[in-house]
């Protein structure tokens, strides 16, 4: 795509959707490093995302995660994310805090236990009921620590059983997002450890049922641009959660260790239609800022993916094609790296100018004052519960 207008529609009708979890303390598993002025609620996390909202324009869906963000009234919580101008998101559900669920949740041995977290999914759609909330978000930590732990067949059949329960209580527009992760906290093995298991489980459910690629869940070195290729040519690329990462599951800003990864995975987008509304693709961080302060880091996390969409954008797809028919191997990718190279900043801050907002969505928030007004005001943040 060329023109530059058709360029600025595609991006300006782009959603990002900022997790909830990403507003309040986290840490590792060494330390959790407490920030002045963390939401002390999940009402208080909405307002940091409005503010995110507020400066890029582009994120205006919240995703909640149960029970770190359970309420008393989800009505309730959704008329306040309203009046902030938002929308609840994504539900993700929580079957890994539980000890319980020490040797897993849907897939454990024991009914019971299995009976507990089939429930306590149902109760997330319940939620998405509450709050109109389109998709619900399932990452199960299960998987064994040790060769002959549990049999892996076993394991399938009642992962497959759970689903299908919870696939048959989601309403209409619903739909069920099933996230897969290669290792942690199992070590050995993961129940849902790549897009092959999630993917033919969904193919399994049926239409309603999607993949969820987290950009941090994968083995170093896969090819996750391929990936995105092949489930939105099959239909079944649900969402993203975004995030980068230097070894593991590092959770660190989207585009902040690889922004060239971002932008393939962007060009792939764009070219199997990913942006459009009809594939139905939702752009989700799942982040943590441990270290940095946390609505300037969504912010900056939202502006890396909107510079590595606006590249894709960029990309002369004719010439692109061209060189591509032509076996030109160092022309297509010459073309492709043209657009990488683009300085696609002032087209960002013209169209955040078009739309009445700050040209420089990361300063006007640092000048704002919000933060020192929420480190004052907010007194005894909890932490969100990862890293807990
Ligand atoms: C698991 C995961 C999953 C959880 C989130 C907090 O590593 O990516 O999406 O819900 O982190
Ligand atoms: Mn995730
Ligand atoms: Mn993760």
């Amino acid at each position: 795509m060329s023109d530059v207008s058709a360029v600025k529609a595609a991006l300006k009708s782009q959603v990002i959707e900022t997790p909830s979890w990403g507003y309040g303390n986290s840490g590792t598993r060494f330390k959790v490093f407490a920030q002045a002025g963390v939401p002390r609620d999940p009402y208080e996390k909405l307002a940091d995302a409005a503010q995110v909202h507020r400066y890029t324009g582009v994120a205006p869906k919240v995703s909640l995660h149960i029970p770190w963000d359970r309420v008393e009234d989800y009505p309730a919580l959704t008329r306040h994310a309203q009046d902030l101008g938002l929308r609840i998101g994504t539900i993700n559900s929580n079957v890994f805090q539980d000890d319980d669920f020490k040797l897993g949740s849907v897939t454990h041995p024991d009914p019971t236990v299995r009976r507990k977290a089939v429930d306590h999914l149902l109760e997330c759609v319940d939620i998405m009921d509450a709050t109109g909330s389109p998709d619900l978000k399932l990452w199960f930590s299960d998987g064994t620590n040790y060769p002959g732990q549990d049999s892996i067949t076993g394991r399938q059949d009642r992962l497959s059983e759970a689903l299908a329960e919870v696939y048959e209580r989601l309403g209409e527009d619903q739909r069920m997002l099933l996230e897969y992760k290669l290792f942690e906290p199992a070590f050995y093995t993961t129940d849902v450890p790549d897009w092959g298991t999630s993917y033919a489980h969904c193919l399994k459910l049926g239409p309603k049922a999607k993949v969820v690629v987290d950009t941090g869940h994968h083995a170093p070195g896969t090819n996750i641009e391929f990936i995105v290729a092949f489930l939105l040519r099959e239909g079944k690329l649900g969402a993203f959660d975004f995030n980068s990462r230097f070894y593991a599951d590092d959770d660190l800003m989207a585009g902040a260790a690889d922004p060239f990864q971002l932008f393939r995975i962007m060009h792939e987008v764009v070219a199997g239609g990913g942006l459009e509304a009809r594939t139905d693709v939702n752009f989700m961080l799942d982040q943590c800022h441990n270290i940095e302060a946390k609505i300037p880091a969504v912010i900056r996390s939202v502006t890396n993916v909107q510079e590595a969409t606006a590249k894709a954008l960029l990309i002369d797809t004719d010439a692109l094609a061209a060189a591509q028919r032509a076996g030109d191997v160092l022309a297509a990718n010459g073309v492709l790296m043209d657009a990488y190279n683009t300085d696609v900043r002032p087209l960002l801050a013209e169209l955040r100018e078009e739309i009445g907002l700050d040209r420089d969505p990361f300063g006007a928030y640092l000048a704002s004052g919000n933060q020192e007004r929420i480190a004052v005001d907010r007194v005894g943040g909890e932490q969100a519960g990862w890293g807990a």
